[in-house]
């Protein structure tokens, strides 16, 4: 504490804060424009606006910057301090055309007294640069503050924007002087969002909102909190608020990715199938051809009676983790009471149902042991099979300001992305060879005795068995196999096993193989081996994809498992719901998604209810699971577009969008947010939430919710992990993390019958197909930024569609050239499943042989491509890795 003299007052400065901090503080924001208290910019204090008089200095000085010392005495404001200012104002004014006369800095030239400048201009004009589809830049406005630089280089570390000349030439400039839109520019906004001047703003110009609304991005599990500004029926404008996971930071989908709510093809009205109308794809230039509109009343009516018609055995469900907490435990709810059976699931199942099936075995928990934000305190971060640039974008943010600082970033993947520049190793190793890999590190920290003996001996057991297995996996004999000399896996296997403190991150890269199971076991064994877990910057971290499957997980949308995991044929955790829900449960474990879609089309599954899944372009193998799908008895959709999946329904139901309702979403911290209402549905669209309870009075429950509160206080009372968490905090919180407020987990024991880690030997080397001499090519399916999953809604993403809008298949260069193809060429590309053309583009990031696809395009629907093969624990489908063959189209 600092003791000094503030405007003729004493006051008390914190530890570290500044004069301008103090003031803020005790009530008295002084004026700024180069300076923002959000955490990520440091202080320049080089537009001088927030100058203030220390007692005996002959300058004045920078606030923003200057820390008080005891006994200083400060003046915020009299004649000099304020002939400055507007001196500062004045000269800013006189080289500023403003194209937003709502701007931060014409507010604070009022607030000091300047409206208009005795200077003359000194610089040329320049021309507005609309490249960008989401963005404008007019320097004209542009005063030099460098916020937008040092968001762009400290706060998200994309180092897009940069700064040239000198004096009055100096400019803001993008890359080496292109336009925004040629840039390398992620369109992550943060420069937008940061500006004072109205230079940087979204393209349709300054945002006119009437009202604002505080809820979350629709997008990813890092759930970033967001405020939505809205005009009319819709919103104009996304900024980031300060949530846990984000800090105020946003990605190029959440800031300019919700105009899909609007979009000309929501669906407004429910749909019935016309009679006799043929289940095959339909016409897109008319696309509801084989739907007749129908009122709510005659539609649940037929959904409903349809799925009564037929035995409880041939009922299934996929509820969704795009919807709410509350949404996917009624759903739940519905199918486990109403259906009679466990056939619930939802695209967990594809995603990270492997990761979740080894961190149950090994750790007894399937949830993140430490939140992204603790690589703030990692020595070592691991990402393997993860591409957060792309698909974690602002948690990618967090990893780079950690490597700023210090931290060593290793990457374990076989394709190179944006964060390799940051990473001090990269193993570009074979596809689908983690284990050997990852084997081959644990014989290393095994044999050169790295590991944590005393972690070891008291917190796991199957050390001795693991040791044992480990001998047949030395670096020089997994090399060959995984593509990686054996010096740089003992390398990187000391790097991790020395940290103090490490942290291993991990996506569909390890999850999405037909050992799946294996690979994530190993890297609980590494992590328990070298004790990296339950301290700070340590722990295992599955980066959990849909802004709500960890809530959907935790929820019950699994066929294996009651709400909060425990097993349905467990009689104490079924006899907890039975009593709970009024009935008795079915003992016998449910259908898996592939399972499903198999059991369909063996005829026993007749009759399904997709909720918010689309199932019809993410499944793998898409000619089967769309036979599957086509081919039940009576198919109940809800979505809020007619998916290639509603198209086969014969019933849809017109859902609620994200910004539609309200609800509780858990994200990849196991951080509960509220999600609220911004936004009315659209025509007689519905939400989520009404849809379900309305299935289940049809379906006989005796239901009587009157909104997510309801369903939420019941949930509370079956689920111990959301006891201390209440409506009402979450309400003004605006989170909570779970189990009681702890960020991480384990720092004494395991939630295991023991308490103790299992350590468990792995073994699966090789994918189940691999290329060969008639389908040369390795395909490996996953996402790309603009876009999610299936493209149902940033396809219709106005911002999103024009910037990534065109379905191409990456190639290797070198593949490229020896195949003669021309970047745009149209492409074949064949596997046993099934064929589609792409366009061919070149990608340094892959080695040759290797093919990358995003699953988003309709018209080159990767999944028609991929292999159903699944990992025999988790039941995960192996998406990464599909053997091709590629050709020029038409030939
Ligand atoms: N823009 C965008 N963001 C998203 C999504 C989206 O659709 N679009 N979806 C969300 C969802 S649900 C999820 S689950 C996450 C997924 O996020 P990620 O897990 O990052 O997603 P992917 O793109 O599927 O692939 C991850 C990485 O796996 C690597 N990989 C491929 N094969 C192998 C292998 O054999 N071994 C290893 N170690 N790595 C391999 C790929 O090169 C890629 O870098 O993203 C979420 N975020
Ligand atoms: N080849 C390949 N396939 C994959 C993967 C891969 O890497 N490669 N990844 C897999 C993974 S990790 C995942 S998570 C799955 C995702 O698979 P899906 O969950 O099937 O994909 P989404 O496109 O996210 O589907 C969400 C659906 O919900 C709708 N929707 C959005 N908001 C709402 C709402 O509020 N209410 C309702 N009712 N509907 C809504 C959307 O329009 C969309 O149709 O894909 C898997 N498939
Ligand atoms: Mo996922």
């Amino acid at each position: 504490m600092t003791r000094f003299i503030l405007d003729g007052a004493e006051v008390e400065a914190k530890d570290g804060e500044t004069i301008w901090q103090v003031s803020k503080r005790l009530g008295t924001t002084l004026p700024h424009l180069c300076h923002t208290d959000r955490s990520g910019f440091e202080p320049e204090g080089n537009c001088r606006a927030c100058v203030v008089e220390i007692k005996g200095e002959r300058a004045l000085a920078a606030s923003c910057r200057r820390r008080p010392t005891a006994g200083m005495v400060v003046e915020t404001a009299n004649g000099r301090v304020d002939k400055a200012r507007r001196m500062v104002f004045e000269l800013l004014l006189a080289d500023h055309a403003s194209p937003d006369p709502d701007s931060a800095f014409l507010g604070w030239a009022g607030a000091v007294g300047v409206k208009a400048s005795r200077f003359a201009s000194t610089t040329a004009p320049a021309a507005p640069d609309t490249s960008h589809p989401a963005m404008a830049v007019r320097l004209d406005a542009c005063i030099h503050c460098t916020l937008c630089l040092r968001a762009c280089r400290e706060v998200q570390v994309n180092d897009v924007i940069g700064m040239s000349g000198r004096g009055g030439e100096s400019r803001i400039t993008f890359d080496f002087a292109q336009s925004m839109g040629a840039s390398s520019c992620v369109g992550c906004g943060e420069c937008v969002q940061a500006c004072p001047t109205g230079a940087l703003l979204p393209a349709a110009g300054p945002v006119r909102a009437e009202r604002s609304v505080d809820s979350l991005c629709p997008y990813c599990g890092v759930g970033c909190q967001v405020t939505y500004h809205v005009r009319g029926d819709a919103i104009v404008a996304a900024t980031g608020r300060d949530g846990l996971a984000n800090h105020e930071r946003l990605c190029v989908k959440g800031r300019f990715g919700f105009d899909y709510s609007r979009h000309p093809q929501r669906l407004t009205t429910p749909l019935v199938r016309k009679e006799g109308a043929p289940k095959e794809p339909i016409d897109p230039a008319d696309p509801f051809s084989h739907f007749r509109p129908a009122t709510w009343d005659e539609a649940l009516d037929i959904a409903a009676a349809g799925l009564k018609r037929l035995p409880r055995t041939a009922l299934a469900g996929l509820g969704s983790a795009k919807g709410s907490n509350e949404e996917a435990y009624l759903f739940q709810k519905l199918v486990r009471t109403g259906f009679g059976s466990n056939n619930v699931d939802h695209c967990t199942r594809l995603c990270h149902a492997s990761s979740v099936a080894a961190l149950l075995e090994g750790i007894g928990s399937g949830a993140v042991t430490a939140p992204i934000a603790e690589v703030a305190n990692a020595e070592v971060i691991v990402l393997i099979g993860a591409n957060p640039s792309a698909n974690h974008p602002v948690a990618a943010s967090f990893i780079k300001n950690a490597v700023k600082r210090g931290a060593r970033l290793v990457i374990l993947d076989p394709r190179g992305q944006a964060l390799t520049r940051f990473a001090s190793h990269h193993l570009r190793f074979n596809n689908g060879t983690d284990v050997a890999l990852l084997n081959a590190m644990l014989h290393v920290i095994v044999a050169e005795e790295l590991y944590d003996k005393d972690f070891v001996a008291a917190r796991t057991t199957g050390f001795a068995e693991l040791a044992v297995h480990l001998q047949a996996y030395s670096p020089d004999s997994m090399a060959p196999l995984c593509g990686i000399d054996a010096g740089t896996i003992r390398a990187v296997a000391r790097l991790y096993a020395r940290a103090g403190s490490a942290m291993i991150l991990w996506g569909m890269g390890v999850s999405q193989h037909s050992h799946g199971t294996d690979n994530s076991r190993c890297l609980i064994a590494l992590a328990m081996l070298c004790g990296q877990v339950g301290r700070k910057g340590s722990g295992l971290h599955p980066l959990r994809g849909q802004n709500n499957v960890q809530g959907a997980s935790d929820s019950g949308l699994i066929p294996m498992m009651l709400p909060d995991y425990g097993r349905v044929g467990t009689p104490a955790v079924r006899g907890r719901f039975e009593a709970g829900w009024g009935q008795d449960l079915d003992p016998a474990p449910g259908l898996t998604v592939v399972e499903m879609m198999n059991a369909a089309q063996a005829g026993i599954i007749r009759g399904m209810y997709v909720e918010g899944e689309n199932p019809a372009m993410s499944d793998p193998d898409l000619a089967h699971a769309r036979e599957a799908l086509a081919g039940l008895d009576h198919l109940v959709v809800q979505d809020i577009f007619l998916t290639e999946t509603a198209m086969l329904a014969d019933v849809v139901l017109p859902a609620s969008a994200f910004f539609e309702k309200t609800g509780t979403f858990t994200n990849t911290d196991r951080h509960v947010q509220m999600g609220r209402q911004v936004l009315d549905p659209p025509g007689k669209a519905r939400p989520d939430l009404w849809i379900i309870a309305e299935m289940g009075k049809r379906l006989g429950l005796a239901w009587s919710y009157d909104g997510p509160r309801a369903v939420f206080d019941e949930m509370r009372g079956l689920m111990d992990s959301l006891a201390g968490i209440t409506w009402e905090r979450l309400e003004k919180e605006g989170g909570i993390t779970y189990p009681a407020g702890k960020a991480i987990l384990f720092d004494e024991s395991f939630p295991t019958g023991d308490g103790k880690a299992r350590l468990v030997p792995a073994s699966g080397l090789v994918p189940a197909e691999s290329p060969d001499a008639e389908y040369p090519f390795l395909l490996s399916t996953g996402r790309v930024l603009e876009h999610w999953h299936t493209g149902s809604m940033t396809r219709r993403s106005d911002v999103l569609d024009r910037l990534q809008g065109v379905p191409a298949v990456n190639i290797s260069p070198a593949d490229m050239a020896r195949l003669g193809l021309a970047e745009g060429a149209m492409v074949r590309i064949e596997s046993r499943r099934g064929r589609v053309e792409a366009v061919a583009a070149a990608d340094s990031r892959l080695s040759p042989g290797a093919l990358f696809m995003p699953f988003c395009f309709t018209e080159a629907a990767a999944n028609l491509l991929t292999n159903p093969v699944l990992d025999p624990v988790a039941k995960i489908p192996e998406l990464k890795v599909s053997a091709v063959r590629l050709s020029p189209a038409g030939k």
